[in-house]
């Protein structure tokens, strides 16, 4: 394998995925980013230019795909429309990019018999109870809640089928909430950050003890290398490193951090469906491919991620006013 073409190479997770393809191989990568409002070109302006090439364009233009596709060894598939409040406002774009633009994407590794890793979440299973003491594996029935959820979960169901009526050499993992640098601020983690930055109160939506089970994104990109590299075709792999917390501990621990008071946060409007926990058993990809997380330390990730925030404002404050001004349009 030489050429890896990194479809939404230009946002949070595909950027963090694209310095480590640099920094620990030696493959050459293509981004293909359509550079929505999630996109920025700084988190990859400053890669080797001989490794790493741009290309602006949509998953959905079956032309460019086709050509695109044809000259690289592999593709891993991270572009998709990616917050759950954005899908319940406008659910449309959420249905092009995630399922007609995981269909085209899949044409075209089936037409060229190029190796396909698709990106997606422990979303697609629903939610459990905060007492379930079970966690979700790769056996878990799917049952997405939201318009966000259940594209990715379709697109699952694509590649699977593609698998297995097409022989397309494809694999799946399904990774819990990532945090870490280069993650806009319209997420939990970076907006009470840099409401923090701001000398604003964090916003917690309902009660604040739904749970998330938190990786940091430099975990999620060696899983992803690993499935990749090692990975048996048609093989579904969940990536998960023992984070659960729920969203008021996290609050807690940053106003910690900025030398806030515990309570000086608001509650403000819980968002419809609020799915209320996830759980990643990621046993078989450990047992199996031997992948261990790294970055499993969750206070000092956080302290490291604060600290980036603290450094790169002129990454994110561009988009800072309009994120708040959305939010606060539906009383979040
Ligand atoms: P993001 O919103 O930060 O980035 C998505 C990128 O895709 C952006 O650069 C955007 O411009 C691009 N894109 C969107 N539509 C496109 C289109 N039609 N054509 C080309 N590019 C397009 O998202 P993220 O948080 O980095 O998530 C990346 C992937 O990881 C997604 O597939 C998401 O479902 C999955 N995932 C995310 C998390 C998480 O915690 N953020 C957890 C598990 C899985
Ligand atoms: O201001 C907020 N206050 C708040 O309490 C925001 C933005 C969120 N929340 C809560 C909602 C969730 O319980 O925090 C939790 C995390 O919210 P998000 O960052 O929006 O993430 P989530 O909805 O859990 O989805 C994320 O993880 C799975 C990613 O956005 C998805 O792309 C990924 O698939």
């Amino acid at each position: 394998m030489h050429s890896v073409l990194v479809t939404g190479g230009a946002g949070f997770i595909g950027s963090n995925f694209v310095r480590h393809l640099i920094s620990t191989t030696d493959l050459s990568v293509t981004v293909l980013d359509k550079m929505t409002y999630a996109a920025s070109r700084e988190s990859i302006a400053d890669l080797p230019e001989d490794r790493c090439r741009l290309v602006v364009g949509d998953i959905v233009d079956a032309a460019l795909v086709d050509e695109l596709v044809a000259s690289h060894d592999a593709v891993v598939h991270f572009a998709a429309e990616s917050h759950n409040d954005n899908s319940l406002n406008d659910p449309s774009p959420f249905v092009q990019t995630n399922l007609v633009g995981t269909f085209t994407l899949l044409e075209a590794a089936r037409k060229h018999d190029v190796r396909f890793h698709h990106i997606s979440t422990d979303e697609v299973y629903g939610d459990l109870e905060l007492d379930d003491p079970n966690r979700f594996t790769e056996a878990t029935a799917y049952e997405p809640s939201s318009p966000y959820s259940s594209t990715k979960a379709g697109s699952d169901l694509l590649v699977r089928a593609w698998v297995r009526s097409f022989g397309v050499r494809a694999t799946i993992s399904n990774c819990s909430n990532n945090y870490g640098p280069y993650q806009h601020v319209e997420k939990f983690i970076p907006r009470q950050i840099t409401q923090l930055i701001d000398g604003l109160r964090p916003r917690l939506y309902g009660d604040g003890l739904n749970v998330r089970d938190w990786i940091h994104v430099e975990d999620h990109s060696s899983a992803v290398l690993t499935i990749l590299t090692k990975g048996e075709i048609g093989q579904t792999y969940l990536i998960g490193a023992d984070g659960e917390k729920n969203n008021l501990e996290v609050v807690r621990a940053l106003l910690e951090a900025f030398g806030r008071d515990a309570d000086d946060f608001d509650h403000v409007t819980d968002r419809p469906g609020h799915d209320r926990r996830y759980a990643i058993d990621s046993t078989k990809l450990r047992t199996e491919l031997g992948w261990q997380p790294q970055f499993g330390d969750f206070s000092s990730g956080l302290a490291d991620t604060v600290q980036w925030y603290r450094d790169n404002e002129s990454w994110w404050r561009p988009a800072k006013a309009a994120t708040e001004s959305m939010y606060a349009a539906q009383g979040q």
